[in-house]
This record gives C-alpha cells, sequence and structure tokens, in this order.
C-alpha cells in the first residue's frame, strides 16, 4: 500500500491532537476516549481527531455518528474510521500532541512521519485506570523508541496524588446539583425514562450496570423481599438476561417493566453519556463495571458498587482492592468491612448481604460525598494531561 500524502502542519488554531483508540470490547475504551477528545475540545482549545477501529461500539454512546462515514466531525471533533491498523487518515497530518489509548498500535506510518515532524509531537500512552499504589511510581515515565528519535510517555490515570487523575468536566458539579436541586428536571427526567413519575421518598433507587453476574439472582430475591420498596433501573444489556430469568420474561429490553414483591424493575435504552449522568443522579445507590462508568459513579457522590473487569488468574482482584483502600479506607471499621464484603460478593466471592450493606447506607453515604471532593483533588485527567503535554511542547 502506497504511503498517504504528508501534508503541512495543521493551522495553528490550538493544540492538534490525535487520539489512537482501538476498541477491545464492551464501551469503555471509546467511553473514556471520546469523553477526553470532547474536553480536550471544549475546555481547552484543542483541535481534536479520534481515530478509532469500531464504529458500533461508539454510536451506541454517541447516537449522532453516522456508522457508514470514513471521516466526520461531531461538536467539532474529527472522527475518522480507522479501518485497518496502516490507516492514518487520508492525508497523513502529524499532531503536536499524540495519545496512543491503551496500549494500542500507531500506524507505522504515523510514527516514522512523526519522526520527521520539524517540532516533535508528544506522545503519550494513555494507560488504564488503576488505583494501586505503584501508578504514581509510573506516571509520566518516559519510553524512548528504539528506532526514531521519539519518546513515549505513559500517562497513568490513578485515584490518588502523584498519578494522571480522572477524567471530570469542568460544569460536571454544577451539572449534578441543577438536576438533584429541581424536581421538574426529575420529574422529566423520571417520565422520559420510565414513563412513570418520580417513586415516593421511602423508596431506594438502584441502577444495575453490570457484566453477566451469578450474583445477581440472589440479589434480586433480596430486593424482592426487602421491607421497603426498590426501584431498579436497568439499562439494557449484559446484565438483562438474569433480570429477564428472575422476572419469568423471554428478555428484558429497553422499555419493559416488572414487578414481584417489593421490587420494581424497569429496563432502560442505553443513552448518550451525559443522559447515563442523570440516571446516576437520579439513584441512591448505583451498580457500575469497567472504567468510565465506575468514575462517573464517584462523581456522582452516591454509595456505588463496582463490578470490575475480570482478567485473567484474577489479576483485578488487587486492582478492587486498591480501589476499595481509597474509596472505603477513612470509613469505621463496620461499614469498610461491610462494603468490602458486598464488592468482593458482587465480584465472585460468597454471596452479597443487602441488608447488611443498608444497615451502613448512612455511613456510605456521607463517605461518598467526601470522597468526591478527596479525588477531586487529585485533579481532572484532561486538565493535567493538557498541562503536561503543554509544558513539553514549550
Ligand atoms: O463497557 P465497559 O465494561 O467498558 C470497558 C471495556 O470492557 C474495556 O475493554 C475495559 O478495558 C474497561 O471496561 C475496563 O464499562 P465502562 O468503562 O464503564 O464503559 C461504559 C461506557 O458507556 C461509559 O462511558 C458510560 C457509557 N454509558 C452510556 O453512555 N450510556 C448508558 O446508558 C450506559 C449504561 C453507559
Amino acid at each position: 500500500m502506497s504511503s498517504p500524502p504528508v501534508s503541512s502542519e495543521r493551522p495553528a488554531a490550538g493544540i492538534a491532537c490525535d487520539i489512537f483508540c482501538a476498541v477491545i470490547d464492551n464501551f469503555g475504551d471509546i467511553g473514556v476516549c471520546w469523553r477526553l477528545a470532547r474536553q480536550l475540545a471544549d475546555e481547552h482549545g484543542w483541535q481534536v481527531r479520534v481515530f478509532v477501529d469500531d464504529l458500533h461500539a461508539f454510536h451506541t454512546l454517541c447516537p449522532t455518528l453516522a456508522l457508514d462515514r470514513a471521516r466526520q466531525s461531531i461538536a467539532g471533533i474529527v472522527i475518522e474510521h480507522w479501518h485497518e491498523p496502516s490507516h492514518a487518515g487520508d492525508t497523513l497530518e502529524v499532531a503536536d500532541v499524540v495519545i496512543e489509548a491503551f496500549g494500542c498500535e500507531l500506524p507505522p506510518v504515523y510514527v516514522a512521519a512523526m519522526a520527521q515532524r520539524e517540532r516533535t509531537p508528544v506522545w503519550l500512552n494513555l494507560e488504564y485506570l488503576s488505583a494501586e499504589d505503584w501508578v504514581a511510581d509510573f506516571h509520566l515515565r518516559p519510553s524512548p523508541h528504539p528506532r526514531y528519535a521519539l519518546k513515549k510517555t505513559f500517562f497513568f490515570p490513578g485515584l490518588g496524588p502523584g498519578t494522571g487523575g480522572v477524567l471530570k468536566e469542568r460544569g460536571l458539579d454544577a451539572a449534578r446539583a441543577a438536576f438533584e436541586a429541581s424536581d421538574e428536571k426529575r420529574a422529566a427526567w423520571w417520565r422520559q425514562a420510565t414513563g412513570a413519575p418520580p417513586p415516593g421518598e421511602n423508596a431506594t433507587v438502584i441502577s444495575l450496570f453490570a457484566y453477566e453476574n451469578p450474583a445477581a439472582d440472589s440479589l434480586l430475591e433480596q430486593w424482592r423481599d426487602n421491607a421497603g420498596e426498590i426501584v431498579l433501573l436497568a439499562p439494557e444489556g449484559r446484565i438483562s438476561g438474569a433480570v429477564a430469568r428472575f422476572f419469568g420474561l423471554p428478555s428484558f429490553m429497553a422499555g419493559t417493566h416488572a414487578a414481584r414483591g417489593n421490587l420494581t424493575a424497569h429496563s432502560l435504552p442505553f443513552t448518550d453519556q451525559r443522559g447515563y449522568d442523570a440516571l446516576l443522579w437520579a439513584c441512591d445507590v448505583n451498580f457500575v463495571r469497567g472504567e468510565d462508568s465506575f468514575v462517573r459513579a464517584q462523581w456522582a457522590a452516591k454509595p456505588f458498587v463496582w463490578h470490575i473487569y475480570p482478567q485473567a488468574d484474577d489479576a483485578h482482584l488487587p486492582k478492587l482492592d486498591a480501589a476499595l483502600a481509597h474509596y472505603a479506607g477513612p470509613l469505621p471499621e463496620a461499614p469498610r468491612d461491610a462494603l468490602a464484603r458486598f464488592w468482593h460478593a458482587w465480584n465472585g466471592a460468597g454471596r452479597p448481604d443487602w441488608a447488611d450493606f443498608q444497615r451502613h447506607r448512612a455511613a456510605f453515604d456521607a463517605r461518598a460525598v467526601d470522597w468526591a471532593h478527596e479525588l477531586a483533588d487529585v485533579g481532572d485527567l484532561a486538565g493535567n494531561l493538557a498541562g503536561f503535554a503543554k509544558s513539553q511542547l514549550k
């Protein structure tokens, strides 16, 4: 294949940034990249292109995306369908800042052009989020390229000081506060999401976003038998089969409603990312998974339960405990242990005990608010990344 022509550098209207994203599975890879792209464009004025190899996954959380276009622009961001590993856009333009998400391999022709560029680009490898202590030691470590005069810097998201932090839009807290303060906004949200008004104050509202999970059957039974009303909001997805089985339904696709005992459940359509935040704000407790929803639940400042992305040889379990150490560490012993028991049970070790969780709800509610403040002190990932890149471009 012949190389595409190399263009002169893009107009200097702002820092040009290319983000390369290979979707491994699910929605977290593109979910993080898209959120980062929007922040760099909206809050830092960067000219951003996103190269993504799976438009279908992207379309699920960005429904305005056209599936059949090789190149398109949404919200001022150029999206290139990265259709084969060697593809680097129709015209080879190398950006000032190049972000390789989650160790995906950049097109060789692009790397070669990076090396030829008059002003060497800042090349960042954005890693997966982990709350483990070693992350702070590896954050911003450079790695020289074996053949070219280029260096790649590892950028590690994290939950503690010395890491890259996690993504948080500037207007996020204000948007949440506005939602929480407005009965009309909440009522409109409930009508649109479930077709019903908001439940009474005594109901416990729970969102459920998870992978297939054998512990779901027991938890659904406990919610059915709970003393107070439970309202379950479940975006359509990998856990929907378990909910359908519990209610004796053939499926639990978006728009389905069901009730047994004290449990009422609504299946919601998968929304865009902003819509997912509103779901978290509407709930008392959020079950989340993977990486990006795990972060959003922390900004929602409500108690949450994390279904971590399972890895071979249980490599995910130390990551689960590292997150617990940050999040639950300052809790008194009894609620701290209860939260750890519940998270472990939801991740395969034992049976989740809802009564045990609820007993400590007041402590969990207060901790969720404190933790959102503590996490904000680490700084927003997009801001941290932009600051580092600018310091390198000087
Ligand atoms: O989908 P996830 O499980 O994604 C990932 C991937 O599996 C990835 O390969 C893995 O490495 C990573 O987890 C750890 O979970 P996550 O990260 O929470 O991504 C879901 C995205 O979908 C997130 O951006 C929120 C968004 N979302 C919506 O926009 N609307 C919705 O209705 C829902 C339920 C989610």
